[in-house]
């Protein structure tokens, strides 16, 4: 036991609660839609900004000070203690990783494994004492000065292999603790100019990246689901994975997409110019919606801030499109999500926990409602109803078309697309 969290109790569900430390929403065993809610939301805690992140922006470092801060074993086995603590308190069924936030970083890509294997054992000892389990690894191929042109898609070769056998390495962390899925965020797969870039060749260096990573999980037998987190710019100035639709691309170029999905965060959406739920709806569309980093941007400073969510309308409308793509299978909630770095405390770091479970559980059971209620569907079907009759139409030909518009002398009448009736439903909810 560490003292890190003092004498905090256990959050529990109470609606009628009065403290900062209750769950008044997310009540893991209450039916939604026939299911358990902690079975829909699948909440993970992400291990960089709850327990590595320092407290930085642009103009100013660490502002947080933690006992396991430091580049040793032992504080990093501290680390995982107080992780464990946490998840033990706020009682969430899953976490994420990246093998730079579980181990220190060593001089060699040797050590590196070799604490990596240390501390996923000590990670795995923990999980087996009823610990949640891990809802995806990752490697990190971005801080690290080695990246700095990329990993996958760098002009040095050596960089490509850096990259590639350290994902292998984390591919086997994520296997042996079970890990649901695996995640490759690129980063720093982008470039700054294409004075200094080629984009042909580093987009297939990307690619065969991504199915040597596919072939070596699969020869492992993981069964896991393989994500990429599309993201369109920072750090890089144009990525190589900006959006679902993008990803899309690249998938069907490299003929991945039935084994690959994506892993779709809010803030990268807005970052975008979408909204999340464009981003999931088409995810579903095209049959790679996989999980979902819930954290949201401040919308005035324009980059990813990484805020735990706290709008409810928002997280129902993202809630509302995960139901309709049937929910998630092996994805979840991923709170990929910093504390302000004036929030100091580790009360704090719980108290973001329960107030963005509780956001996404109101989300949730806003969302159930609407699909139960149905009006939102029925008003969508009924605007399509025409097709019904005419779905002839799209096996046809324009010629043949043009006779018969020509023929039936009709010249459509518009129709009402209803959208602030249907927003007035959505706020009847949320
Ligand atoms: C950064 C990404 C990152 C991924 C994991 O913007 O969101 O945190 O989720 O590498
Ligand atoms: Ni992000
Ligand atoms: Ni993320």
């Amino acid at each position: 036991m560490t003292d890190f969290f003092g004498d905090i109790a256990p959050v529990r569900f109470d609606p009628n609660a009065s403290d900062d430390l209750s769950y008044r929403h997310y009540d893991p065993d209450e039916m939604v839609m026939g299911k358990r809610m902690e079975d829909h939301l699948r909440f993970a805690v992400a291990w960089w900004h709850s327990f590595a992140w320092p407290g930085g922006d642009p103009f100013g470092g660490q502002t947080f000070e933690r006992p396991w801060f430091g580049d040793t074993m032992a504080l990093a086995r501290m680390k995982a203690d107080v992780a464990f603590e946490m998840f033990a308190l706020l009682g969430q069924p899953f976490f994420c990783f990246h093998d730079v936030d579980i181990r220190p970083e060593a001089d060699s890509f040797a050590e590196n494994t070799r604490r990596l294997e240390e501390i996923t054992d000590y990670i795995g000892q923990k999980m087996a004492a009823g610990g949640p389990q891990l809802l995806w690894g990752t490697a990190n191929l971005f801080s690290n000065r080695r990246y700095m042109a990329g990993a996958a898609t760098n002009p040095d070769p050596d960089v490509f292999a850096f990259a590639a056998a350290t994902v292998k390495t984390c591919l086997d962390a994520t296997h042996k603790l079970g890990g649901q899925n695996y995640v490759l965020w690129g980063g720093r797969e982008g470039y700054e100019t294409l004075l200094n870039t080629d984009l042909k060749r580093e987009r297939q260096q990307a690619g065969r990246f991504l199915s040597m990573a596919v072939d070596y999980a699969r020869k492992i037998g993981f069964e896991g689901a393989i994500l990429i987190e599309p993201k369109p710019q920072e750090p890089t100035k144009h990525q190589y994975d900006y959006d679902v639709a993008t990803v899309y691309g690249f998938l069907k170029d490299f003929g991945l997409e039935k084994e690959v999905r994506v892993n779709i965060e809010q803030g990268h959406a807005i970052l975008a110019g979408h909204s999340f739920e464009h981003e999931l709806a088409l995810a579903a569309a095209l049959g790679i919606f996989g999980s979902i980093d819930m954290n949201r941007n401040d919308y005035q400073s324009g980059w990813d801030t990484d805020q735990f969510p706290n709008n409810v309308p928002e997280t129902a409308l993202a809630y509302y499109e995960v139901l309709k793509a049937g929910g998630f299978t092996t994805g979840g909630t991923n709170f990929d999500s910093k504390l302000r770095r004036q929030s100091l405390d580790p009360v704090d770091l719980l108290a973001a926990h329960v107030g963005a479970m509780d956001v996404c559980a109101r989300g949730l059971k806003a969302a159930a409602r609407m699909l139960e209620d149905g009006a939102l569907e029925t008003a969508r079907r009924a605007r399509y109803a025409a097709w019904d009759q005419q779905r002839a139409l799209l096996d046809s030909d324009l010629a043949s078309i043009a006779d018969r518009v020509m023929a039936e002398g009709t010249n459509p009448a518009p129709v009402s697309g209803r959208q602030e009736r249907l927003e007035n439903i959505v706020n009847r909810y949320v």
